[in-house]
């Protein structure tokens, strides 16, 4: 369903055997060098959710080739297959013509906790206003899309659950979002993940 303009949310779109997929990556993904870090900010806070990045790494704020804030290790390269998987969620979010040259070059996978949180940011380090592509897995959380002006209301809070799509583009892409809070022990007990994982693909246009 569209939630605001260019901003569509497709609930179940990634079936069981395809979250249990993405999230063994993950957990590869997660293994040194370059795996999950802490991410700390320039005005000294700690981010809650821990995070790993294939493609591009992202520090606040900016990307580079290397973990620039961790063990300086060159970063996980981007795998193909979520390549595709991008272009697919766009097809089904906005139709073919919308994926014919989206080159993902980028994830980033966020795990939450019970107690972690996102507060209201927007994503504006990357080049490209290409649409962002989430998909979420293991607990739900309230996901807060909120507008382009402020970081307060007006917004709209969205249940994401395991396997739930959401696309941002157009006029989207650039609009304060967070997740303010995770739901413990609501995901599907045979993915076996307490807490969220929250995998982005974007484009670096660089
Ligand atoms: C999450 N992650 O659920 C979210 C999903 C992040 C982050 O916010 O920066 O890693 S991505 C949500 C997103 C991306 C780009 C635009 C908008 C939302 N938006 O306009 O609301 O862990
Ligand atoms: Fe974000």
């Amino acid at each position: 369903s569209e939630i605001a303009p260019d901003a569509v949310h497709v609930p179940d779109w990634l079936d069981a055997r395809e979250q249990r997929e993405l999230l063994d990556d993950c957990r590869a993904w997660s293994r040194p060098p370059a795996g999950l870090r802490t991410v700390r900010t320039p005005g000294g806070g700690t981010m809650t959710a821990r995070q790993v990045c294939l493609g591009w790494h992202w520090y606040p704020y900016g990307y580079a080739r290397t973990v620039v804030d961790g063990d300086g290790a060159p970063v996980k390269p981007f795998p193909r297959r979520l390549g595709e998987l991008g272009r697919r969620a766009l097809t089904d979010a906005f139709g073919a013509h919308a994926a014919r040259d989206a080159a993902y070059d980028i994830a980033l996978v966020n795990f939450y906790d019970a107690d972690a949180r996102m507060g209201m940011h927007r994503d504006s380090d990357e080049k490209s206003h290409a649409p962002v592509v989430s998909l979420s897995l293991g607990d739900s959380c309230v996901f807060r899309f909120g507008n382009t002006a402020t970081r307060t209301r007006p917004y709209t809070d969205v249940e994401l659950r395991s396997g739930d799509l959401f696309v941002f583009g157009g006029p989207s892409r650039l609009a304060y979002h967070g997740v303010p809070r995770v739901h413990a022990g609501t995901g599907p007990s045979e993915l076996g993940l307490s807490g969220r994982l929250n995998i982005t693909l974007r484009v670096s246009g660089l």
